[in-house]
């Protein structure tokens, strides 16, 4: 019945909102956005080689743009819901859920998305991509969180010879957007979620511009070719929204939506690192992925190392675009601002602090990747682990106030608009 929501607010207000406005609030006000979900894009390919070649010549000089803030500690928060768990963080600044897909699960809930909070503010909102519209539920998801247009499947001519692995390569994707981006009425918020660089990354020979990586893993060694055609397909789409006179008047977010390699792949990905094996601290370090916000003329664009996750994209974008969140509820901190809270839950209940990284019930020196345990300082283990031990109950409150909010379904109970 809602009881609990004063008891949500307190904790956002204390613990994640901030009174001061960021130093990017409105630096994006009326533009149109550009939200590139690039699928299994994980950050290890970036500024990185296979073979002795660069695997993203793009993404890689696009870090260097002075119009382009790239974050490098930034982490996927996703699960079972794979993309689909991506967006609903994007989406709401809620985390998804612990087993199976919120999409599925909770798809009927009440939100306060970004497309809702940005239909408030004239945006006409659409996705775009090229699998069938009930993929995870999207449809009723999107309907539910209010996109004005889905261009699904059906938008696409797809045949045998534009089409490998998952479905239309993301070059030709790119390609058909274009006109539909055209046509409709800005400012837009519009989100393109790519494929070709799906498991098992399949490519054609053709497509192929860097060789596959040598190890057991066939799963590792096909990964560099397509992370790559996906980096040309994102070079060719920034190309195309220039010709098209889309770019100016534009923001472009790029995002992994989460990882490609799995743990299963750990002797290859170890042998490709150059390390005698994956720890935990190492696999918690693989699960993050790029994140890019380019803004066109801005020219203040650095790397940003502050540690960050999929859950602070929906308070960094409202207010890059001008619009105030103090009405609302949500788990991210805008990145642009100083005050956060200093640390990035996973799904699982690891967590990634400004000081440490907790996975596998090991609290690790975030810096060393050392564990801390017994040590000349005297610590015994049970001590070590403590140093973890605020910032893991933290991260369970959190996440619990969360799953309360989409298993009771909680914003039925409020309205948002009213101030
Ligand atoms: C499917 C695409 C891939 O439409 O988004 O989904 P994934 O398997 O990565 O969740
Ligand atoms: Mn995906």
């Amino acid at each position: 019945d809602g009881n609990e929501i004063p008891v949500i607010r307190n904790y956002i207000d204390e613990n994640i909102r901030s009174d001061e406005k960021s130093e990017l609030f409105g630096v994006a006000e009326g533009k149109n956005v550009i939200f590139i979900s690039a699928e299994s894009i994980q950050s290890f390919v970036i500024n990185n080689e296979v073979n002795g070649q660069e695997i993203t010549p793009f993404l890689n000089s696009l870090m260097d743009d002075e119009d382009t803030y790239y974050f490098e500690n930034f982490y996927h928060q996703t699960e079972q819901g794979k993309t689909s768990d991506s967006e609903f963080l994007v989406e709401n600044s809620l985390y998804p859920l612990s087993r199976g897909a919120v999409f599925f699960t909770h798809g009927q809930n009440e939100y306060n998305a970004t497309p809702e909070i940005l239909h408030e503010h004239d945006y006409f909102s659409a996705v775009f991509h090229a699998n069938n519209k009930s993929f995870w539920n999207r449809d009723q998801m999107y309907e539910n969180i209010n996109y004005d247009y889905f261009y699904d499947i059906e938008s696409y001519e797809v045949t045998d010879e534009n089409s490998v692995g998952w479905g239309l390569k993301d070059k030709e994707y790119f390609e058909q957007s274009i006109k539909y981006l055209q046509s409709i009425e800005q400012p837009f918020y519009t989100k393109f979620i790519t494929l070709t660089n799906h498991f098992p990354f399949e490519l054609d020979e053709e497509d192929k511009t860097i060789e596959p990586y040598d190890s057991n893993s066939n799963t590792l060694n096909n990964f560099f070719p397509t992370v790559r055609y996906t980096d040309e397909a994102i070079e060719q789409f920034f190309n195309q929204l220039k010709d098209a006179g889309l770019y100016e008047d534009s923001i472009i977010i790029i995002m992994g939506d989460h990882y490609g390699i799995s743990a299963n792949h750990n002797k290859a990905m170890s042998q490709y690192l150059d390390k005698d094996e994956i720890t935990p601290y190492d696999h918690v370090q693989l699960q993050r992925v790029p994140f890019y916000i380019h803004i066109p003329g801005h020219g203040k664009g650095e790397v940003k190392s502050e540690i960050a996750g999929q859950i602070d994209v929906k308070p960094t974008l409202l207010h890059m675009l001008g619009i105030e969140t103090d009405n609302d509820i949500y788990f991210g901190n805008d990145l642009f601002h100083d005050d956060r809270k200093g640390f990035v839950a996973l799904r699982n209940g690891d967590f990634i602090s400004d000081d440490y990284i907790y996975t596998s019930d090991i609290c690790y020196d975030r810096q060393s990747g050392e564990p801390l345990e017994a040590d000349e300082s005297g610590l015994d283990n049970e001590s070590a682990t403590n140093a973890c031990h605020p910032t893991m109950e933290k991260v369970e409150k959190e996440l619990s106030l969360s799953d309360n909010i989409v298993y009771g379904d909680l914003f039925r109970f409020i309205d948002f608009d009213e101030k």
